[in-house]
């Protein structure tokens, strides 16, 4: 399979509600998509995971662009006709990180190559369910009482588990209170998105008693030995999101007795293909996945829904439906169902962008020269 055509193009979509963590708040969601055309004249999509600053990971938004252009693609194209979404790892691996940028790459192409087959992604990843149970993400909030109006709205829309952004002094109380007036049988856990160090473990082991499913990324990302250390001090399981970019981080996370659970995410690790070996060495350790988000609009959503069906995602995602991030999504709009949604069904990642929404929040347009 040979590219014929690619184009980048930069959109900014307004959020429904600010989305703040303990590294920043987001008031819009600004990403780049990756549009595909190959030689038999499929189309293939992709969203970029990136923010434009690097505050949740190393990788932001114009970097990714920039190394797309200048050292991804042009590796692909000197694979001619041997071109294929199975060669795209291997092919870009001289270029040290980026795994973002290269998820983009290689989910466009595969995009192109499952619809040029007629082969939903769900199918091609080995998926084993059609509706997959999905958890929300909520942000942090200026007061207790916004926040339990947030986890109420959202408990109402069916959500099945709740996660909470928590950071040095918004942690304790915001779960007690939530634990309280939601009751104990609400699936509840804490993202902390590396804001702890290994001395605060006797502060985070008072989150012990509210029974959390998992506490996700109190440590730095590469602090697996004080995430080895955390585990022995508190009894919430360890999950870990942004230290996991690899099957071997996995299984060397695994060995080193530093993660209970894994949030897998595609877009953090390279791609679909590294997502799912990452599902398979966790699945071999036995250790539960689940599927993390990025506020994906419904380009990136899609084939999450195809991963998240795998057996090892065994716990909800943060695969919210479209209408926890947006107005309107660049896609039909994905909708919770009985705290489910739908894995999409159709070639590739099953969903088209919707033209007029495309044209209305587009803020630049390129096409990468092949030559
Ligand atoms: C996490 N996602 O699990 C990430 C954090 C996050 C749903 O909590 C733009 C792009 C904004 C990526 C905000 C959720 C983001 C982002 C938060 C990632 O840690
Ligand atoms: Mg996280």
């Amino acid at each position: 399979m040979k590219i014929k055509h690619c184009e980048i193009r930069w959109v900014k979509i307004p959020l429904v509600t600010p989305f703040r963590t303990s590294f920043g708040t987001s008031y819009d969601r600004e990403t780049f998509l990756v549009r595909l055309v190959t030689d038999d004249g499929s189309e293939g999509w992709a969203e970029c995971g990136a923010e434009p600053e690097p505050l949740y990971s190393s990788e932001f938004l114009p970097a990714a662009e920039m190394v797309i252009r200048a050292h991804l693609l042009p590796r692909l194209l000197a694979l001619g006709d041997h071109l294929g979404a199975a060669r795209v790892a291997t092919a870009l691996a001289p270029v040290k990180g980026h795994l973002m940028a290269k998820h983009v790459l290689e989910t466009a192409l595969l995009d192109a190559e499952l619809r040029s087959a007629g082969m939903p992604f769900a199918r091609y990843l080995g998926a084993v369910k059609e509706q997959v149970p999905t958890g929300v993400s909520v942000g942090i909030y200026d007061s207790i009482p916004e926040l339990l109006d947030k986890v109420s709205g959202y408990l109402e829309e069916g959500y099945l588990r709740i996660k909470l952004k928590i950071e040095p002094g918004w942690d304790l109380e915001p779960v007690r209170v939530v634990r309280e007036t939601f009751g104990d049988d609400v699936l509840l856990q804490v993202d902390a998105n590396t804001a702890y160090t290994l001395s605060d473990a006797p502060h985070l082991s008072q989150l012990d008693k509210f029974d959390l499913l998992l506490i996700e990324q109190p440590l730095p990302e590469d602090d697996l030995r004080g995430h080895a250390e955390l585990a022995k001090r508190i009894t919430t399981p360890i999950c870990l999101d942004e230290s996991i970019t690899s099957a071997r981080d996995a299984a060397t996370a695994i060995a080193l007795g530093a993660v209970h659970i894994i949030n897998v995410k595609p877009s953090r690790v390279g791609g679909y293909l590294e997502a799912r070996r990452i599902h398979d060495v966790a699945y071999a350790n036995g250790i539960p996945v689940w599927c993390g988000g990025m506020l994906e609009t419904g380009i990136g959503r899609a084939p999450n829904l195809a991963l998240a069906a795998l057996p090892g995602f065994v716990l909800p995602g943060d695969t919210s439906a479209s209408n926890r991030y947006y107005e309107t999504d660049l896609t039909a709009p994905f909708v919770i169902e009985n705290g489910h949604l739908s894995v999409p069904t159709g070639p590739g990642i099953g969903v088209d962008v919707l033209p007029d929404v495309l044209e209305e929040v587009t803020t630049a347009i390129s096409t990468v020269p092949l030559d």
